[in-house]
């Protein structure tokens, strides 16, 4: 009898057990299979925004979660759209990547109201209220245009006419960058910048803007270097200066920010100089505040910083094969 009442107590325990693994493979498998994000960005304008969306829908593969992907096509009511239908939806988060940095307030307190955390991815978006958002992880625009123009300034011994093509005006990356590289030509009496206006962030726009300051400063003869705001303008901007028949990256030095195959395959032919790093890489940092944030986490820092360095000619073509092969 003793022996009966032993076996049984084993086998109720072995199928408690069973069960509990069973759910615990089950919770697990809902953590896993349960995150559904919602993740607005800017648009395709260029090559780094390309690398970005597929940076962030690789990782959300990798880790289970539902992406909800929705591309502005640069327009900031069509991410205002998007943000309201996740709301409706009842995501467990919202991820935005803000094409210009004012007007969101309204809609980031329907988010709240709504109980759903939101992570602002690159460029800012301008609040009175953090409240509104959890954390916001981004490079460091300034930094970024402190760079270009500290190596501008160290290859021209300082002497330099420069013309600048400037981002989406409104847009944080474009405000920020034409700030620091503005501040360290400022401590160069013998650097100016002679032109600058925006080209939009796109390789078209880049090659339009640049035919105009050639022809505007008589063939560009007196022109010693292109600042770029991104590398997809520079790189428009290049054409421009080959078709006016000057050799880009010697008579006229072109430096930019993002760090795309393109550019790197530019200075490996000398046609361009330097490009300051923009990591595309910001999907894990966001989806790990979301999946912390319903675990129940609320401390986070208002910014979780990315960082690029500064590459040049030497490096290029290594550079642009790490990045292209088997892409
Ligand atoms: C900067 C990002 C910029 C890129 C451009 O973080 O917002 O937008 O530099 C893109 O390539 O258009």
């Amino acid at each position: 009898m003793k022996m009966f009442r032993v076996l049984s107590f084993i086998g109720v325990a072995l199928s408690a057990l069973l069960v509990l693994t069973a759910c615990g493979n089950k919770s697990e498998q809902q953590a896993n299979d349960g995150l559904t994000i919602g993740f607005s960005q800017v648009g395709s304008e260029s090559g780094w925004r390309t690398s970005f969306s597929q940076s962030v829908k690789a990782e959300a593969e990798k880790r289970g979660i539902n992406l909800k992907f929705s591309d502005a096509q640069q327009k900031q009511e069509n991410q205002i759209k998007a943000i309201r239908s996740f709301i409706a939806q009842g995501v467990d988060g919202i991820v935005v990547a803000p094409v210009v940095e004012t007007g969101w307030k309204p809609v980031l307190r329907e988010a709240k109201r709504a109980n759903i955390p939101v992570v602002i991815v690159d460029r800012n978006m301008a609040l009175d209220d953090d409240t509104l958002y959890v954390t916001r992880v981004a490079s460091d625009f300034v930094e970024e245009g402190r760079k270009a123009a500290n190596w501008l300034m160290e290859e021209t011994n300082g002497n330099c006419a420069i013309v600048e093509l400037q981002g989406t005006i409104g847009a944080t990356a474009a405000i920020d960058r034409m700030k620091g590289f503005g501040e360290v030509i400022a401590d160069h009496p013998n650097a100016k910048i002679i032109r600058s206006q925006t080209a939009d962030f796109t390789r078209s726009k880049g090659k339009e803007v640049m035919e105009t300051f050639l022809k505007a400063e008589k063939g560009g003869g007196n022109i010693c270097a292109l600042w770029a705001h991104n590398d997809e303008m520079a790189i428009g901007a290049i054409l421009a200066i080959k078709e006016a028949g000057l050799k880009p990256g010697i008579d006229i030095l072109v430096v930019s920010v993002d760090a795309v195959p393109d550019i790197f395959k530019a200075m490996a032919e000398g046609e361009a100089n330097a490009t300051v790093e923009l990591s595309p890489h910001m999907g894990g940092p966001a989806f790990d505040v979301i999946e912390q944030y319903v675990a129940g986490k609320r401390d986070f820092p208002k910014l979780i910083p990315t960082n690029g360095g500064l590459f040049l000619q030497d490096t290029a073509a290594a550079e642009y094969k790490l990045r292209t092969v088997n892409k």
